[in-house]
């Protein structure tokens, strides 16, 4: 058989998603890292879908139908990844995250909530779309040591800036970490709105939140 990745992804630009998951469901069985199958297969292939339709060679439609198809496989491999967590006993700790308001992109956001759960941190999910306020009414709800918000549009990103600022008004943003991520985020733009972290992938995001609870 061809690389399975491969076929992934091709399954994926070829909007067929009962082929993505067949394919996944048999690259799982055969044992394939699952992260692998995430980055390598399905989130390379949105991400080409993704340059093709900002090169207008697609429509939204088709943008649309190979994000369901991916998301599919997604939900796949997350099960898998969370069926594989060991008990880790108490939590390491506990972090809110969501996507900003306006913007219902969740396909990164629930990769680097899956990642997170299954390395033993407890994560309370508020969705899409959610308000600068509902993330910081949730990290006083649950007691959370950091905000981890995703944002794929230039126009939501700014959102980002109004959690900083929901964190100074609640009185709260000293003893609350924030982290930043998708397309629509950067280094500079964590430093221009006062954010703690940016990560480019959920991994790298992974290792900054381990490491601050670690240090902690
Ligand atoms: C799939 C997709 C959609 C799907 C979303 C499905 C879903 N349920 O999420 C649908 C079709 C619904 C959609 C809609 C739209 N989309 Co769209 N979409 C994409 C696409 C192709 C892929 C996004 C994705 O899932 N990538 C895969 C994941 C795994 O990558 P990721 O999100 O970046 O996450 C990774 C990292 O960034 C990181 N990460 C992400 N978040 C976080 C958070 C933290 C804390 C951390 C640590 C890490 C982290 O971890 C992930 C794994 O490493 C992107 C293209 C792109 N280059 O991003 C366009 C894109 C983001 N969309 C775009 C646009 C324009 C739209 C629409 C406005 C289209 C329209 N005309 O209606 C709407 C907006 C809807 C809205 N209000 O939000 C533009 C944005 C342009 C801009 N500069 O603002 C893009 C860039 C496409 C393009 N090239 O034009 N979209």
């Amino acid at each position: 058989m061809s690389d399975p990745f491969k076929q992934i992804y091709d399954a994926v630009l070829a909007y067929d998603g009962d082929l993505v998951k067949k394919l996944v469901s048999l690259a799982l069985q055969e044992g394939a890292d699952p992260i692998e199958i995430m980055h390598g297969g399905l989130s390379a292939a949105i991400l080409e879908v993704g340059n093709r339709f900002g090169r207008e060679e697609i429509f939204l439609m088709e943008l649309m139908i190979s994000a369901e198809a991916c998301m599919t496989g997604m939900d796949m491999v997350k099960a898998k990844l969370l069926e594989s967590k060991i008990d880790l006993g108490k939590p390491k700790g506990v972090v809110v995250i969501g996507t900003v308001e306006g913007d219902i992109h969740n396909i990164g956001k629930d990769i680097v909530k899956t990642l997170l759960e299954t390395a033993g941190f407890e994560v309370h999910d508020i969705g899409v779309d959610q308000q600068a306020e509902s993330f910081v009414k949730k990290v006083l709800e649950v007691d959370a040591k950091f905000i981890a918000s995703s944002a794929l549009l230039t126009t939501t990103c700014v959102n980002q800036r109004a959690i900083e600022e929901k964190l100074k008004e609640a009185g709260i943003r000293e003893r609350v970490k924030t982290i930043i991520g998708g397309a629509a985020t950067s280094a500079e733009w964590k430093e221009k709105i006062g954010a703690d972290y940016y990560a480019s992938t959920a991994s790298v995001g992974i290792q900054i939140i381990k490491g601050y609870f670690e240090g902690a």
